[in-house]
This record gives C-alpha cells, sequence and structure tokens, in this order.
C-alpha cells in the first residue's frame, strides 16, 4: 500500500501550495486558496471515476455509484480549511485518502453495492468566521440560517463570502439527507495528538468526539499609576485574570481527559506603567463526558463569582458556545477496528480531544472515525506530518472496511 500513501502524499503535497504566502497552510473558506483546493480535488476525484459537483454550501462531493441502487449511500470526508499557518495534513488529507482508497479498490475491479460519497466541507476551524460547520450541518438539518450574517474581521457576512464564491447560501437548508438514504460517515483524520506515536501504532480508531464549552470572561478593575497607586487596595483586572488562569488549569487536571485552555487574553489599557484596568479573556473546556465538563464549567463560574466578592473586581463571565460529547457509533467503530486488525495494526481506540466535521454528522447518521499517527503529535502547524507509509495503512484500512461494508469479508 505505500504506493497508494505515496500517490496520496504527492497530492497533499500539491494542494498545499493552495495557501497565502507564509509559514504552512492558510487556506480559509470562500477564497481563492479554497477555489483552487477545490479544482485540484475536483480534477483528483474525476479521474477516479467520481462525480463532482459543490453543494449550496460549498461542500465539494465525488460520487462513485453502487451497483445496487437506491441502496443507502456511504459519506466518508473531512475539511478543506486550515488555521493560519496550519499543516498540510489536518483535515485535507481525510478526503484525499478517501479518494485513493476508491482508486485503489477500481484498480483491484472491486465494484462496490452501495454508492459512495467523497465530502470536502468548506469550514470547520471557524477561523474566518465565529461559525463553523456549515457544510456538514445542512445535511444533516441542523444549520442555523442565523449564523449567515456573521462577519469576519473584514466585515464581510458568511453570506456575501458564499455568493461570492457563487454559491447559494440561502438555499442550503433544503441541502438536508433523508437519514434513511444514509448509511454512515467515516472521518479519516490525524490524530493531532502523542498517543498512537507513544503506542508506536500507524491507526487508531476513536471512540468518541469529546465536547467542548467556551466562556467569555470580562474581569473590570481600576487603572492607576504604577508608580504611586499602593499595592495595598489595587483592583488589578490582571491579578483577578492570572486568578481565572490558575483555575482554569486546576480544574482541568481535576478529571480524567479533561482538558482546559485559557488561549485567548486581552489586557487594557496594556501598558508598561498603568495598573491594568480591563482584561477579555476566553477559557474553553473539553472532555469525552458531557456531565465531567459541564460540572468543571459550573465550578468557573462559581469560583469567578468568589473571586469578584473577595477582591472588588467585577467579573462578567459567560458560556458562548457549547457542543456536547459525540460517542462514534459502535457498528462502524467495530468495522473499523476489524479492518485495521486484518492489515496490520492493533486496533486500538482512543478518545478525539479535537472537534471534528463529524461531530455535526453524528446528527444525521452513524459515524466513525480513524485516526492517523502525525510526527511529535504536532498539529495546526506547519511542522504538521504523517508518512506515506502511514497513509497507505490508513489507505488499505479505509479498503477493508469498504469491502467489508459491502461483502462481509
Ligand atoms: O478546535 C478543534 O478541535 C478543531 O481543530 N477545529
Ligand atoms: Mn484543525
Ligand atoms: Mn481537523
Amino acid at each position: 500500500m505505500i504506493d497508494l500513501g505515496l500517490r496520496a502524499a504527492a497530492l497533499l503535497a500539491e494542494l498545499a501550495h493552495a495557501s497565502e504566502d507564509g509559514p504552512g497552510v492558510t487556506r480559509l473558506p470562500f477564497t481563492p486558496q479554497h477555489r483552487q483546493a477545490l479544482d485540484q480535488l475536483t480534477a483528483a476525484m474525476q479521474e477516479t471515476g467520481l462525480s463532482v459537483h459543490l453543494d449550496a454550501a460549498g461542500t465539494l462531493i465525488g460520487r462513485q455509484e453502487g451497483q445496487t441502487p437506491d441502496a443507502p449511500v456511504l459519506l466518508i470526508g473531512s475539511h478543506q480549511d486550515s488555521v493560519r499557518e496550519g499543516g498540510a495534513f489536518d483535515g485535507i488529507m481525510g478526503v484525499v485518502l478517501a479518494i485513493v482508497a476508491l482508486a485503489g479498490l477500481r484498480e483491484h475491479g472491486i465494484a462496490l453495492p452501495f454508492a459512495v460519497e467523497v465530502l470536502a466541507f468548506a469550514d470547520e476551524e471557524g477561523v474566518r468566521f465565529p461559525t463553523a460547520l456549515v457544510g456538514p450541518r445542512a445535511l444533516a438539518g441542523t444549520v442555523d440560517p442565523a449564523v449567515l450574517d456573521m462577519a469576519d474581521a473584514d466585515g464581510i457576512t458568511l453570506r456575501d463570502a458564499m455568493q461570492r464564491f457563487g454559491l447559494a447560501p440561502d438555499t442550503i437548508s433544503r441541502l438536508h439527507r433523508d437519514p434513511a438514504s444514509v448509511m454512515g460517515y467515516i472521518e479519516v483524520h490525524i490524530e493531532q495528538g502523542p498517543v498512537l506515536e507513544a503506542a508506536d501504532q500507524a491507526l487508531g480508531v476513536v471512540t468518541a468526539i469529546c465536547g467542548i464549552e467556551r466562556h467569555q470572561i470580562m474581569v473590570m478593575g481600576e487603572t492607576g499609576h504604577a508608580g504611586t497607586l499602593p499595592m495595598e487596595g489595587r483592583r488589578d483586572a490582571l491579578l483577578g485574570a492570572a486568578a481565572l488562569v490558575t483555575e482554569v488549569n486546576r480544574l482541568a487536571r481535576s478529571g480524567e481527559d479533561l482538558r482546559g485552555t485559557v488561549g485567548a487574553l486581552t489586557v487594557v489599557p496594556n501598558v508598561v506603567n498603568a495598573v491594568p484596568r480591563a482584561v477579555q479573556m476566553t477559557a474553553e473546556l473539553r472532555a469525552p463526558r458531557d456531565d465531567m465538563r459541564e460540572a468543571a464549567g459550573q465550578a468557573l463560574h462559581r469560583f469567578a463569582a468568589e473571586l469578584a466578592q473577595s477582591t472588588g473586581l467585577t467579573i462578567d463571565i459567560r458560556r458562548s458556545y457549547h457542543q456536547p460529547a459525540q460517542p462514534c457509533d459502535a457498528h462502524l467503530t467495530a468495522v473499523l477496528q476489524h479492518a485495521v486488525r486484518a492489515t496490520g495494526g492493533r486496533g486500538m481506540t482512543l478518545p478525539s480531544g479535537a472537534t471534528h466535521d463529524a461531530s455535526a454528522m453524528a446528527d444525521l447518521c452513524p459515524m466513525a472515525m480513524l485516526f492517523v499517527r502525525c510526527a511529535r503529535g504536532i498539529s495546526h502547524s506547519p511542522a504538521e506530518y504523517a508518512s506515506p507509509e502511514d497513509m497507505g495503512a490508513a489507505i488499505a484500512a479505509l479498503g477493508a472496511t469498504l469491502r467489508r461494508l459491502a461483502f462481509g469479508e
């Protein structure tokens, strides 16, 4: 399978050029870089005999018909977009491996009874707009049209960006699929963590996608001269923020597989000789279990209230986003595990700390995920890397999965 792994590596190296200038890959949705990637993926899909179209939400769909008309379709895909200065594998590798796996079956004369659609979703990262997952949510019938009014940093709304891209954003609610027409959704993705490398495994099967909640926090105190204002009695907003950062970290260490991160923090007035009067910050919590995550979020709100009481600071904290944990479908997961074992892997399982398009597709159909080892667990970085050997192993496992679903092999 190394030759198919090398074929995937070559296509991904080409796709990495569909990027803004600068380190790594920067490919945001509904941009010239997105269009360039779609052109390359379209050509690869057509060479593999897939019929290709772009749906109203910007999802590129490559379809291979099955031998049994009207049999429920199997969906395989991931996202084409990247973070800023990201890697060449996050998301788009899952699209490429699906295309190459279908090419491999075709070259061995294997025709499947069911249709397969390869999906390249436009926007999973939510880097350009304060929303994401419009493509899979449109297919699942869970998209909120209000998100079309959300704007990027230049004030361009998602609706405008999609229309300029040649799409029909106001028709996306018609894209929803009948669940009875879909067998399931499989996503192949780099692990984005160190677990597979530590276990010396190329592949892992995902048990659940962690739930997420995000909190917007504003700490307000009082500024003053850094030299003349006595330490006693200061209402230093950054001191309060520092206590909150420490508490997020403490809470996250209190639960198994719980993650807590303060990723963004802005100090006002942010000058060397004035006491900070305000701090705007975010707190994100993730866990495979929703009860654990919710309890940590509530504990953080209690801590903030007590901190405000004891320091005289004003602390406004509100949960601005949340998505529940999504367990992977037991049957599809068992099929993936069988396929990994049948192609030389151990079939180890692990939770996903990152979220994926699959978390939204779970509202439409059974979903499962296959993780591919990435070097040193690095992701969202130009150093992101998956080897042709490991991608070849994933292609073999994907082919074995399709054959097991089709023929019970
Ligand atoms: O945030 C995430 O987990 C994903 O990379 N968007
Ligand atoms: Mn990502
Ligand atoms: Mn991703």
